[in-house]
């Protein structure tokens, strides 16, 4: 079998690619290991940057965001229960986030295969990269039994941090900067009504918070909890409980309580991989870099990464020149590089990490106090939290 561009990874990223290039009329099959029904059943991020929004209408596949996702001006940050509001759209000129499940995302993206059904291939497994220094690179799989090979012109690596496409990089190239949270979140999503209309990003004595939503009838709310803690060790009682208490008295009246219809612990790291390219061979998404999710980049970050790898393919086949695709990694890490600083510098703003100082937390609560009366600090903010600019 033969293809332009060979896809590993048929989450946000690897499925918005394939809808990019089909776009510029540049031909791929996108290979997932699991099946659709796991793909889909992913709880992860919930809000999009106008990037990806434009993206997602610029491929026509954003009828339900535009129904049912959320347009969000603003978002509040606590101070042990005092909240204040930062108005994004006041400080960045009228922009905003939208609040639409990463599950609905990827719900969209693979629906809109259905025109192109044989172009994306759940449960391939054992997938193998091949002749990536080479001029003739492919990638293997097992599916049904039967071992399938794709020969291609270049592979695209979009297979999320523990694929096999980093991995299929030689030790000797690139490096890895890496900085691991002694904590983690755990979530719960509930079909209980929000606490408050917008976001709450609280930074409590006990630890971080988070109050967010998925609809005005479904709402997912995190706690930082210690890396070694267990779900058993959370019934959703005491989870509620904590919630309250982190959220302060004012937003805990507001906050409707439930069953979790789904609860999980994610650990916190901050990485980046160098360079986003090894010959034939582009990584994108979390295959090259993940943030911790307080600054929500982590699905954006994705997407406009292939955005900019759609971008660069199309250059090669159209005018016949790898100048845009030499340019990738350089373009996408200088993106990335800001949008880690941002997800690193929001963590420490509102984690709680062990063994600090009274004085480390007084530095916080200070610098949370500077914010609330600094229009100028708020505007980095804002700035950073409705997503830079893409470079080009
Ligand atoms: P993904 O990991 O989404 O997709 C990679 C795909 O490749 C997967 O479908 C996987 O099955 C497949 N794959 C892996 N190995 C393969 C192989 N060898 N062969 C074939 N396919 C393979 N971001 C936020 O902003 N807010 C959040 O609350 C948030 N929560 C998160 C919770 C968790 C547990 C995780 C892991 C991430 C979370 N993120 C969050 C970040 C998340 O949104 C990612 O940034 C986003 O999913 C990145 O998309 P992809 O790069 O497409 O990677
Ligand atoms: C979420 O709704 O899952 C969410 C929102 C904002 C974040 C992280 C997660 O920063």
């Amino acid at each position: 079998m033969r293809t332009q561009i060979a896809i590993i990874g048929g989450g946000p990223a690897g499925l918005m690619l394939s809808h990019l290039l089909h776009q510029a009329g540049v031909a791929s099959i996108v290979l997932e290991q699991r099946s659709r029904a796991h793909v889909q059943g992913r709880i992860r991020a919930g809000v999009l940057e106008q990037v990806t929004a434009d993206l997602l209408r610029g491929i026509g596949a954003d009828a339900r965001m535009q129904r049912e996702g959320l347009r969000h001006d603003g978002f509040c940050l606590a101070v042990d229960g005092e909240n204040f509001r930062i108005d994004m759209a006041e400080l960045t000129g009228g922009k905003h986030v939208t609040v639409y499940g990463q599950t609905e995302v990827t719900r969209d993206l693979i629906d809109a295969f259905a025109s192109r059904p044989d172009e994306l291939v759940f449960e391939a497994t054992d997938i193998a990269l091949h002749g990536i220094d080479g001029s003739n690179p492919s990638v293997s799989y097992m599916k049904d039994g039967c071992l399938h090979e794709i020969h291609c012109d270049y592979i695209a690596g979009c297979d999320g941090f523990h694929g096999t496409s980093r991995a299929s990089i030689p030790d000797h190239v690139g490096r890895a900067y890496e900085r691991a949270y002694e904590f983690g979140w755990l979530g719960i999503l509930a079909d209980v009504p929000p606490c408050h209309e917008e976001l709450i990003y609280s930074n409590h004595a006990r630890g971080f918070a988070l109050a967010s939503m998925r609809s005005p009838t479904r709402s997912r709310y995190y706690v930082q909890v210690a890396t070694d803690e267990k779900l058993e060790d959370w019934p959703d009682p005491r989870l509620w409980d904590e919630l309250a208490i982190r959220l302060g008295p004012h937003t805990a009246a507001h906050m409707v309580q439930g069953p979790a219809i789904e609860k999980s612990i994610a650990s916190l790291k901050s990485f980046v991989f160098e360079p986003m390219r090894y010959g034939k061979l582009f990584l994108a998404g979390d295959a090259a870099h993940i943030v911790p999710p307080t600054g929500a980049k982590g699905l954006n970050l994705a997407m406009s990464d292939v955005k900019l790898l759609a971008t660069a393919l199309a250059a090669r086949y159209a005018e016949r020149s790898e100048q845009a695709l030499d340019r990738y990694s350089e373009q996408a890490l200088a993106r990335v590089w800001k949008a880690e600083r941002f997800s690193w510098w929001f963590t420490g703003l509102t984690h709680r990490f062990p063994g600090m100082s009274s004085f480390e937390r007084k530095m916080q609560v200070a610098e949370l106090a500077y914010i609330r009366g600094s229009s100028a600090a708020q505007t980095v903010m804002a700035e950073n939290y409705v997503g830079l600019p893409l470079p080009g």
